[in-house]
C-alpha cells in the first residue's frame, strides 16, 4: 500500500476533555506520522467552507455551531493507508455504532459531539489538506 496524507481534526468536544494527547497518541501507535499540526478557533466562515458538501444537510447549521464551539486541532497524518487507517481508528459517525476500542466509542457521546475528524478519500484529503496548510507548513520525516 502507498504512503498517504490525510487531514485529521480533534474536534471542540475531546480538545474540552483534555484528550488531545491520547488521540495523537493513538495516531502514532498506528504507525502514522503528524507531519504538520495547528491549534485553531474556526470561524463560520472557516468551518461552513470545510464542510462545504454538506451545506444542504439538516445537520449543516448544527455542525457548524459545534465547529466553531471551541478550539480544535488540525494535523496531516502520513503513513502506509494513512486515510483507511485513519478513518478505522475513528471509528463509525455515530459513536454509539462505534467499534470498541475507537476513537469515537471511548471519547464520543453523540454522533454531533464525535471527537475527530477524518478524510473519507484521497481526493478529500487533498482538498481539506491544502484548506488547512500551505506547502511550507507540511513537514515530512
Ligand atoms: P467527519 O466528516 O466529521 O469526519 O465525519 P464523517 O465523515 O464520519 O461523517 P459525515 O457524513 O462527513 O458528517 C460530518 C459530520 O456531520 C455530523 N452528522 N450529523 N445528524 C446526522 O444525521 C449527522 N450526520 C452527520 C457528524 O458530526 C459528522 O461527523
Ligand atoms: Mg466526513
Amino acid at each position: 500500500m502507498a504512503t498517504e496524507r490525510t487531514l485529521s481534526i480533534i474536534k471542540p468536544d475531546a480538545v474540552a476533555k483534555n484528550a488531545i494527547g491520547e488521540i495523537i497518541a493513538r495516531f502514532e501507535k498506528a504507525g502514522l506520522q503528524v507531519v504538520a499540526a495547528k491549534m485553531v478557533h474556526l470561524s463560520d466562515e472557516k468551518a461552513g467552507g470545510f464542510y462545504a458538501e454538506h451545506k444542504e444537510r439538516p445537520f449543516f447549521k448544527d455542525l457548524v455551531g459545534f465547529m466553531t464551539s471551541g478550539p480544535v486541532v488540525v494535523q496531516v497524518l502520513e503513513g502506509e493507508g494513512a486515510i483507511a487507517k485513519n478513518r478505522d481508528l475513528m471509528g463509525a459517525t455515530n459513536p454509539k455504532e462505534a467499534a470498541p476500542g475507537t476513537i469515537r466509542a471511548d471519547f464520543a457521546e453523540t454522533i454531533d459531539a464525535n471527537a475527530v475528524h477524518g478524510s473519507d478519500s484521497a481526493e478529500s484529503a487533498e482538498r481539506e489538506i491544502g484548506y488547512f496548510f500551505g506547502n511550507d507548513e507540511i513537514c515530512p520525516r
